[in-house]
């Protein structure tokens, strides 16, 4: 008796998914909508929606134009070579071969990615799933290198961006798009089908500038043994695969992961994170200070224009 309390007076009444704050694990339900437009409002059919409201991702082999992809794979590949970008903030380096493995807030920092992180298709739907006009709350680019690029151990990111950026409700999403092939056998993206529709809150309390350990190798804000097991034993895993032009939507709160590649093909994805400018961030759930501007967006809402002009 007397533990709970202690334990639930740190918790923010405003707080609607508490994590890391219990001693042990616990899966409860989602409180919020999975689709929040409807069909007529975007481009996905009645079909695709309710695709959506279940599995709690979508897929599309050939989404966009090879041409569009193939000149963020340059960009890619320059931002690699640079020793510049190599040493920015937003580059994170893999812990133990300091190959580079992820950069973050690419919308701010190339044309060329920005286009593609605005482009119509990509906010047509995203605008459809979360009901009305969007903002980019984080980009980045994944580069998971051939033979050694490591693994992302599976993770709810709303979880994250609950606890750590203060996002108060599950009305966001995640966009992969495939710059590279993603096979079976260089580290695709692994998800659990409906693990959207349950919260697993996470033990352990997060450390001071957390950030700069978990974009490396996260190890706070992972769900035990137990309740992955359990997810995993009800819902199984899917794994969506394409080449480049492939992309895959994921709600916020779907459990994913993806293996390390030690294969010799790289597997390099942009990720775009949608967010609705009606879900925009409070203080950290944590009660920590809050992540920088180029992880989690907290100074720029404005809407991603729809319909583009061209
Ligand atoms: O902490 C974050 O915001 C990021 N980390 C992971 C492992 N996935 C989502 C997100 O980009
Ligand atoms: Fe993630």
């Amino acid at each position: 008796m007397m533990q709970s309390a202690v334990h639930t007076s740190r918790v923010r009444a405003d707080d609607r998914y508490p994590s890391r704050h219990a001693p042990v694990a616990q899966i409860s339900p989602r409180h919020d909508a999975v689709v929040h437009g409807n069909a007529g409002s975007g481009p996905l059919t009645q079909r695709e929606l309710l695709f959506y409201q279940d599995n709690g991702y979508l897929h599309f082999d050939q989404l966009l134009d090879e041409a569009d992809v193939a000149t963020c794979l340059q960009e890619l590949q320059r931002l690699r070579l640079s020793e510049s970008i190599k040493r920015a903030d937003e580059a994170i380096l893999e812990p133990d071969s300091g190959e580079l493995r992820s950069i973050f807030a690419v919308h701010r920092s190339s044309e060329a990615l920005r286009t593609l992180c605005e482009h119509p298709k990509l906010v047509g739907i995203a605008r459809q799933l979360l009901g009305g006009d969007v903002y980019i709350h984080q980009s980045r680019i994944n580069y998971k290198g051939g033979f050694r690029g490591k693994e992302f151990y599976w993770h709810s990111d709303f979880e994250t961006w609950h606890v750590e950026d203060g996002i108060p409700a599950m009305r966001m999403l995640s966009c992969s798009i495939s710059l590279t092939a993603n096979t079976p056998y260089n580290g695709p993206l692994m998800v659990i089908p409906g693990s959207h529709k349950r919260y697993l809150s996470c033990v352990g309390e997060t450390p001071d500038n957390h950030y700069k350990e978990s974009l490396r190798r996260q190890e706070v804000g992972v769900p035990d043994d137990e309740s992955l097991a359990r997810l995993v034993e009800d819902l199984g895993i899917a794994a969506p695969t394409g080449l480049a032009g492939a992309v895959t939507f994921f709600e916020c709160n779907i459990m994913h992961g993806s293996s390390s590649n030690i294969t010799p093909l790289p597997r390099s994805n942009l990720f775009v994170v949608y967010n609705s400018v009606e879900n925009k961030p409070v203080e950290p759930f944590c009660g920590l200070a809050p992540r920088p501007n180029y992880i989690a967006e907290r100074e720029d809402f404005t809407p991603l224009p729809y319909p583009a002009s061209n």
